[in-house]
């Protein structure tokens, strides 16, 4: 549920367009809002909230079909043949998937709104009634568009859920919202055939695979559940056409589970006026977004960016290639050796990305040109740093012949590794950090910038402009949100601090939701009604405001404990500072009010520890037990309270002692977000024995 941040690289013929662009430019301006007291801005260009680009157009609905009317022979949806499926064996006896896809297969807007409505249409005839819920619980791909737009047109209010969340989570958001038909594929179907027992409420299986129409193992459930193929849907519907039932601006379009960082998710309920303000927002804010454009769809659609990316692109004209985070580039784990990844077949111009995927192919550019050494390197080397100085001046000022020269001899081939067209990123997930931002600026040729939006701000919030090329802000407040800074005294965030107003973030404007399903008291907790009518959102996120009105995020207020002693110690912060220790590849800091000092779990870097081990000759059988060494611990301390220092730490935040883990944190052990954020109080709750040993001893 965490703060999500959209970065954005623009093409270079924008940038010549803005070419005397000033330095200093004011993006976001004060403004006298109800409500709390607090620092209010919004953006420069809009003095209202923004509500929809489209004349007359009020719901998903609406739009959508308004888009496919205007564009009905342009490609909108395109998928990769499957060519073969191989299983290879690696070196040390583990075999991987690996994939033979081949080109796009398109299918325009006119052919994929006729889906939607049979599908619609489909929907009736299987029996699924007006008031009850669907919900799509499927990997990114063409039929979880289909299927939403299909039920957007039947006013049937979707479920989204995270398709990597577990049991426990998809019974409760399944339960909650008394779902009776799920849309899925087979894997999820399997999934649920598991735990069928536990969801009383579905009546009806509707699957985009064929698979499960040859497994047995599905029988059992086949008495509670009629299970529908995808394309027999659509066949029932092409056969009995039914009317549209269409939704109005304040009907509910998703639910939206998010994977809280504690307990239980909890469904946002967001209304078509929602998600279209934000989809409008981004619209009015990008540049030249075109119906030349082509977009790489594979972050998963259950999360709000990748929903209001897709919409606004199949709103403009542009077209959608489907693609998954395995099969994504040439070298990609599921792509064949010698053939082609995803972005390198569709060659797109415009994608969005998590974090952790452009440090990843940071890391991988860093890695080919070290392991290549010798002249490329120092070329590398050389062209970076040139064009570093240049973008630090002005971004602007950094034409010209060297540029070329550069951008030929470096950087064409990293840009390859994208397919090499792409002009454009939205990035979500977590910060980005600025290091990676300026790679991708200098690396991509464009300017990146961030953004800032949560699942219940239904992604509305920050996004930062074109133009701007500072880094580690996520800049003015988009068209569709106000966003203000309130007085946080306990965590000593005020707005009257200087040099920059800080405090705790809320937003507030059309695009803010109306709350938790079926969870009041939550929600009244987070949300508030100010005289005006306006709903506001307080994010619990910790925030500045640069001179320029743009938007920096500092911390985290639920992550602020205070010790026994009154100190306060923000354990994001110190996280943040401790992780550039190289034998660190996650870590937790814990501390509570009835101890005077923190403890943290360290999970070892294996390469690193065991690359330490072999230089000093320690003896271990197995990483465990290296892990376990009083040797090893000393050492990755040693280097935790350099890392402190270095970051100039105070006393009472260096973790007192540690605990050393050998085992990653990743999304399926549920220990971290799919966004790779920590689950404190999961983390908390497994190694409980763990924390407690660390103060007990
Ligand atoms: C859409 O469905 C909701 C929930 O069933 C209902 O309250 C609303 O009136 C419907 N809207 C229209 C325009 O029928
Ligand atoms: C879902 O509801 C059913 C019956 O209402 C109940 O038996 C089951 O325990 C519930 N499951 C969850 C995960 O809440
Ligand atoms: C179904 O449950 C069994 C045991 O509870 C588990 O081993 C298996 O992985 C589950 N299958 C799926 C597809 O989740
Ligand atoms: C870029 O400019 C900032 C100040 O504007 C300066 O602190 C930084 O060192 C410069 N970096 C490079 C690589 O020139
Ligand atoms: C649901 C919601 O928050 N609606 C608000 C949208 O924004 C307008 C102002 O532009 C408010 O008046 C509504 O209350």
């Amino acid at each position: 549920m965490g703060p999500y941040f959209v970065g954005v690289l623009i093409p270079l013929m924008v940038t010549l367009l803005i070419w005397n662009t000033k330095k200093g430019k004011k993006r976001g301006l004060t403004v006298d809002v109800g409500g709390e007291t607090g620092y209010a801005i919004r953006n420069h260009r809009f003095t209202s909230p923004v509500e929809t680009a489209w004349e007359g157009v009020t719901t998903l609905a609406e739009l959508f079909e308004y888009s496919c009317n205007k564009h009905t022979n342009k490609k909108l949806l395109g998928t990769r043949k499957l060519i073969s499926r191989e299983m290879e064996t690696s070196g040390d006896g583990r075999s991987f998937e690996k994939l033979h896809l081949g080109d796009y297969e398109w299918q325009s807007y006119g052919q994929v709104f006729e889906s939607v409505c049979n599908f619609a249409s489909g929907l009736v005839q299987l029996g699924h009634q007006r008031g009850e819920r669907a919900a799509i619980f499927a990997d990114t791909r063409e039929e979880w568009l289909i299927a939403l737009q299909g039920c957007f047109r039947r006013n049937v209010t979707v479920v989204t859920i995270y398709a990597s969340l577990g049991e426990e989570a998809l019974c409760h958001s399944f339960n909650e919202t008394e779902v009776t038909t799920v849309i899925c594929g087979y894997k999820e179907l399997k999934k649920l055939a598991n735990i069928s027992g536990q969801i009383d409420t579905i009546k009806r299986i509707i699957c985009m695979d064929e698979e499960f129409q040859s497994d047995n193992s599905l029988v059992s459930v086949s008495s509670s559940w009629t299970i529908t193929s995808f394309s027999d849907v659509e066949r029932l519907g092409r056969e009995n056409p039914v009317d549209p039932d269409l939704p109005l601006a304040d009907d509910i379009s998703v639910i939206m589970y998010t994977s809280g960082s504690t307990g239980l998710p909890k469904g946002v309920v967001m209304t078509h006026r929602n998600v279209l303000a934000t989809v409008s927002a981004v619209m009015t804010i990008v540049p030249r977004l075109g119906s030349e454009d082509i977009y790489l769809a594979y972050l998963p659609l259950a999360h709000i960016l990748e929903l209001v990316a897709e919409n606004l692109i199949a709103a403009i004209g542009c077209s959608i290639g489907y693609g998954s985070p395995l099969t994504l580039t040439d070298t990609s784990n599921k792509i064949k050796r010698g053939t082609k990844g995803d972005a390198s077949m569709l060659r797109p111009t415009l994608m969005a990305a998590v974090p952790a995927i452009l440090d990843r192919v940071r890391d991988g550019v860093h890695k080919k040109v070290d392991s290549t050494g010798g002249l490329a390197k120092t070329l590398f080397d050389l062209a970076y740093s040139r064009r570093l100085s240049a973008i630090n001046g002005s971004w602007f000022g950094a034409w010209g012949l060297e540029r070329l020269i550069w951008n030929f001899l470096v950087f064409r081939k990293i840009r390859a590794i994208l397919g090499g067209r792409i002009r454009f990123i939205l990035s979500g997930g977590a910060p980005l950090s600025a290091e990676t931002q300026r790679f991708i600026n200098i690396c991509l040729g464009a300017p990146i910038g961030q953004g800032y939006g949560l699942t219940e701000t239904c992604a509305g919030g920050t996004f930062s402009e074109y133009d701007d090329t500072s880094v580690g802000r996520v800049g003015p407040p988009l068209p569709c949100s106000f966003i203000k800074l309130v007085d946080w005294p306990e965590g000593g965030y005020l707005i009257s601090d200087s040099p920059m107003p800080r405090g705790e973030i809320v937003v507030g404007g059309p695009n803010v939701t109306l709350g938790y399903f079926k969870n009041e008291e939550k929600t009244k907790e987070v949300y508030k009604v100010d005289e005006k009518g306006m709903r506001w959102f307080y994010t619990g996120d910790v925030g500045r405001f640069h001179a320029d009105g743009c938007l920096e995020i500092i911390d985290r207020k639920k992550d602020i404990v205070k010790l026994q002693h009154g100190e306060y110690v923000s354990l994001g912060k110190v996280e943040a500072a401790l992780i550039i220790s190289p034998y660190v590849d996650s870590i937790m800091l814990h501390a509570d009010s009835f101890h005077s000092y923190c403890v943290a779990l360290v999970v070892a870097s294996q390469a690193a520890v065991e690359e330490w081990a072999s230089n000093y000759r320690v003896e271990y059988s197995d990483f465990l037990d290296l892990c376990q060494k009083e040797e090893t611990v000393k050492e990755v301390y040693t280097s935790l309270i350099k890392a402190a220092k270095g970051a100039r730490l105070e006393k009472f935040e260096i973790p007192a002692k540690i605990k050393l883990l050998s085992e990653a944190w990743t999304p399926e052990s549920g220990l971290v977000t799919a966004a790779l954020k920590i689950k404190r109080e999961v983390v908390r709750k497994t190694f409980s024995d763990e924390l407690a040993k660390l103060y007990s001893s």
